[in-house]
């Protein structure tokens, strides 16, 4: 059986989860590059694009004005997760992918919790130079691009860890974290208290990516209902993906970021995605776009021969 769902694509404008603006340019710059085409061309039935954002400015007044300490701009990252998490709902609600397009890593809290409705075990695999599982307490910047997951996990400021009512979204034995390379300290004792399933740039060249997602890919067949690959693109090296806010050198080479959305293709196992971080106001001549079009072709199916 391999009926192909449609596509429904989610674009996300919206930076203020990161430290630097221009992330919110991400999901025009990848439509820019060919993501409809491209996708056409492989034969998958797109829905018509939906965007969740504020246009520049707010569509409608913020409900709240709440503010706290090292979480900046909390009421917006809560406006907008809140949002998409119904727009997600209701695509997996109709049986279509959802594959959104970032924005700042932030969305993943409103991705998640649209999921979460869906799924008892929903797996996750997380493919970044990071972990983003930083609370306001352990958090070097405030950002709450670096928060996601932990929110996802229950760890987080209610109103966040709330957003469409179950919590958690995820179980932190359903997680797989592939890429990192740049851990806070209160993320690593996170990562070992919780015993959350972590490659990290020693072990993809110890082991090789192959083996790496192999061993993802086994672990998470059984014991998921769902998976979600939650890709952001400074997992790869600065080389190949110059245009993000937060890159760390070290990374994913382009070949192992490939292989790796293959590999999830060929499981079977995929059930939504999103792709995140992508900046073109530091990109080099749309380099980092045109990547993430290739990344997503190659996760929902593109073979080279
Ligand atoms: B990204 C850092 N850990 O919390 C923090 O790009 C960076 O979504 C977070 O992975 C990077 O500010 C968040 C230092
Ligand atoms: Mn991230
Ligand atoms: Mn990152
Ligand atoms: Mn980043």
């Amino acid at each position: 059986m391999s009926i192909q769902p449609t596509i429904a694509t989610i674009h996300v404008p919206f930076d203020l989860g990161a430290a630097r603006r221009g992330a919110s340019q991400g999901p025009a710059s990848i439509l820019q590059a060919g993501l409809q085409h491209h996708l056409e061309d492989m034969g998958l039935t797109i829905e018509s694009l939906t965007e969740v954002g504020f246009g520049g400015v707010a569509l409608a007044p913020l409900d709240q004005q709440i503010e706290a300490e090292n979480l900046n701009y909390l009421a917006e990252v809560l406006e907008i997760n809140t949002r998409l998490a119904e727009v997600v709902d209701l695509a997996v609600k109709k049986g279509s992918f959802p594959l959104i397009l970032g924005g700042d890593h932030s969305i993943a809290i409103g991705t998640l919790a649209g999921l979460a409705a869906h799924y008892r075990n929903l797996g996750v695999i997380w493919i970044d130079a990071h972990s983003d599982l930083n609370t306001a307490a352990t958090s070097p910047s405030g950002n709450i691009h670096g928060m996601s997951l932990a929110v996802s996990l229950g760890i987080g400021h209610p109103s966040l860890t709330e957003i469409n009512g179950v919590k958690p979204k995820v179980k932190p034995e359903n997680i797989v974290l592939i890429g990192a390379r740049s851990l806070d300290e209160g993320e690593k004792k996170l990562i070992r208290s919780l015993g959350i399933k972590c490659y990290t740039m020693y072990d993809i060249d110890r082991k090789g990516m192959a083996n790496v997602m192999q061993e993802a890919i086994d672990y998470l067949k059984d014991r998921t209902d769902g998976v979600h690959v939650s890709y952001d693109v400074d997992s790869l090296d600065p080389i190949e993906a110059p245009g993000t806010g937060t890159t760390v050198r070290g990374g994913l080479q382009f070949r192992e970021a490939h292989l790796a959305v293959e590999m999830l293709h060929e499981s079977g196992l995929v059930t939504s995605a999103e792709f995140v971080e992508v900046n073109p106001l530091l990109d080099e001549e749309n380099k980092t776009s045109q990547l993430a079009v290739s990344l997503i072709s190659s996760l929902l199916g593109e073979q080279i021969l």
